[in-house]
């Protein structure tokens, strides 16, 4: 979908930048309808099958074949329509589950991602080797960021389905519209950064613009503001004004221990750029899902 015109103050609203929605791109006649009518000159490649931990461990074959599929006609369509620069999403997940910390760009393939999530992974990792093979044969300026855990407004708060956050942001206000007690998921011990949607937005447009190589970027806030699932609960909690009691549910999966992630070289290029103050962000996604919750997704 075009990016309305004049809904941000940089210069993408001068070039034909195209949100494309994953539907579409399942396919491979109507990913070239869309370029065909768009003829976009960059694209964001954000289309994706995505979910939290439990719908990952169900579903792997089809978060491998659907992702594959998305990310090939996303990105050989865009090498045919000459588009100039495409940035696609991968995720800290595709990092090798055995490793040392904290994990930087260069360790990508070193192993086997955690088995969890192998299907999505992996899909996601040949996202970079696709890239390289475009650039190598064709020359073309397609490169990849790789952000932590993203939350916000307008994500999905479906509590089987969704990510961490949104998932628990939900179930804290059937809990206090219930006057039941906050079920939190596994022993809460992993530990995950978080990036907000509006600092990751923030973030997508400075690569689109200026950054200018093939080799990904990890998007993610520092090693030292990292914190544990129960953390996360606690501050959905605080930012809810939930009183009642926090119960662990050690019979669901904990997934990865941590997966974190170096921001050394992102703060090479930006040493100045401002994350929003995790509370503060929980504040306003809390905020906007109980203002919206008859139209939020769940
Ligand atoms: O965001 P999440 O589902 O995905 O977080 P991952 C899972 C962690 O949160 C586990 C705990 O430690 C869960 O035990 N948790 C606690 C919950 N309560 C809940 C809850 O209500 N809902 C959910 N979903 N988890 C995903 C990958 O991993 O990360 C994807 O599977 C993707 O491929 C995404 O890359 C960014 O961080 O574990």
């Amino acid at each position: 979908i075009p990016l309305p015109h004049g809904t941000c103050s940089c210069h993408c609203c001068a070039v034909r930048l195209y949100f494309f929605f994953p539907l579409p791109c399942r396919n491979a006649a109507e990913t070239r309808a869309l370029y065909e009518r768009y003829k976009p000159t960059h694209v964001i490649h954000l289309a994706a099958l995505v979910g939290g931990l439990f719908k990952n461990i169900k579903y792997n074959l089809d978060f491998w074949r659907r992702n594959v599929h998305i990310n090939d006609n996303v990105l050989h369509t865009a090498y045919e329509f000459g588009v100039q620069k495409v940035v696609s999403c991968l995720s800290t997940c595709i990092f090798p589950d055995k490793t040392t910390y904290p994990i930087d760009e260069t360790m990508i393939h070193n192993g086997p991602p955690h088995s969890s999530n192998f299907g999505y992974s992996y899909a996601k990792r040949m996202i970079d080797v696709q890239n390289r093979g475009y650039f190598e044969q064709h020359g073309c300026r397609f490169t990849a960021v790789i952000p932590t855990n993203v939350f916000g407004p307008h994500d999905n708060y479906n509590i089987e389905d969704g990510h961490v956050l949104p998932g628990l942001i939900h179930k804290v206000y059937l809990a206090k519209k219930n006057g039941t007690a906050l079920t939190v998921w596994g022993t809460g011990k992993p530990r995950r950064q978080f990036i907000y949607s509006l600092d990751l937005a923030r973030l997508f447009l400075w690569v689109l613009r200026e950054y200018d190589e093939v080799e990904p970027i990890i998007l993610s806030v520092g090693e030292e503001d990292e914190v544990s699932i129960r953390e996360a609960a606690e501050s959905v909690a605080e930012a809810m004004d939930f009183k009642r009691e926090l119960i662990f549910d050690v019979t669901k999966s904990d997934g990865q221990f941590k997966k974190t992630a170096s921001n050394g070289k992102l703060r090479r290029h930006l040493p100045d750029f401002k994350f929003t103050p995790f509370k503060q962000a929980v504040k306003e996604t809390c905020d906007w899902f109980c203002a919206n919750y008859a139209i939020a997704r769940k």
